[in-house]
């Protein structure tokens, strides 16, 4: 594992396949997760019934349509909404199809890491709401929030559904709600899904089902690093351990080398070592409590104004205002 003196890296996956995989322990990014198998694959994910995220809060937005769409209008009827990690929409199609039937002036902006994820959303959009104005926007969260950053007037209403945020730990968690704070104007609202604390089970089995769906998903990063940088990952040589940690709320993925071996990588001009049983921790996935969703929002400068729950409060879509 030596390091070339000056690696000269070509994009930010390089840059950050090699950081992962030569610090100790080793690390690698979710969000590598989702190239087009892993985008299947997370649709695959949100229709397994162990994964409960998706449908719940698909029944949220069913059952407070119009009062969700009524206060994303108030104050100023014309707005922007902006969905940050749209992916396929099925959600806000909701939301959507609600505002086009009655009425309400807006343009829709989804915004996504994935090109083909957005152009797959436009078009089915273009069939079942052609009505609705939409401006997709490829891209990370990071580069989409300076651009809107530069853009201004209208109001703005973001959406981070899908309990996105559990991606990040709470600090990181922090720094990203503050960036979306200071582009907000008084008026504009960010409306923000949480995965809620609950049995621990629930939550293990939604990380780990039987089928391996997850394990695919979590595994297809190594197959990413093969195809894209010349890895020869030997994919069955490694497993998909899900924690739970039901004190701080936090899920963690891994992926775990069953035996020694060397992997090379080939753009990268490095060999990286895996010991019997050493772990590459790939993902959290965050749940929380209506303490923790208060703490974040004062750290980052916003008030909560309203939130809306399955019954069993399994989930939570909360409105931020600054
Ligand atoms: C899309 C980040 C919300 O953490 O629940 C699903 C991704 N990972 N199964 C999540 C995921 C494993 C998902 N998010």
């Amino acid at each position: 594992m030596q390091k070339p003196t000056e690696v000269l890296f070509e994009t930010q996956f390089e840059e950050d396949v090699y950081t992962g995989l030569t610090d100790f322990p080793k690390h690698l990014s979710s969000k590598y997760f989702y190239d087009e198998k892993g985008d299947k694959l997370f649709q695959d994910i949100m229709n397994m019934p162990e994964y409960y995220l998706t449908r719940k809060e698909y029944d949220i937005l069913e059952s407070h349509t119009a009062e969700i769409a009524n206060l994303f209008a108030s104050a100023n009827p014309k707005f922007k909404l902006i969905e940050l990690g749209a992916g396929d929409g099925k959600k806000t199609k909701i939301l959507l199809k609600y505002l086009s039937e009655n009425g309400f002036d807006f343009k829709y902006q989804p915004i996504d890491i994935s090109q083909h994820v957005l152009n797959g959303l436009e078009d089915s959009l273009q069939n079942e709401l052609p009505k609705v104005k939409v401006e997709p926007q490829q891209g990370t969260y990071f580069e989409a929030l300076k651009k809107i950053k530069a853009e201004n007037s209208t109001k703005k209403v973001i959406l981070f559904l899908g309990s996105n945020i559990g991606n990040l730990l709470h600090e990181q968690a922090i720094d990203f709600l503050k960036s979306i704070q200071e582009l907000m104007e008084k008026e504009d609202l960010l409306f923000i899904g949480f995965d809620m604390k609950k049995n621990p089970q629930t939550i293990l089995d939604a990380y780990n089902d039987q089928t391996g769906i997850t394990a695919a998903f979590n595994k297809n990063v190594l197959s990413r690093i093969n195809k894209e940088l010349d890895g020869n990952f030997d994919l069955d040589k490694f497993i998909h351990w899900e924690v739970y940690d039901p004190e701080t709320g936090t899920a963690k993925s891994y992926l775990v080398a069953k035996e020694a071996q060397v992997v090379s990588i080939g753009k990268l001009d490095v060999l990286i070592d895996f010991e019997q049983w050493e772990t590459v921790h790939t993902e959290i996935s965050q749940k929380y409590d209506d303490k923790v969703v208060a703490w974040l929002a004062e750290k980052s400068g916003l008030k909560i104004e309203s939130d809306f729950g399955d019954t069993e409060k399994h989930y939570k879509n909360f409105v931020l205002r600054k």
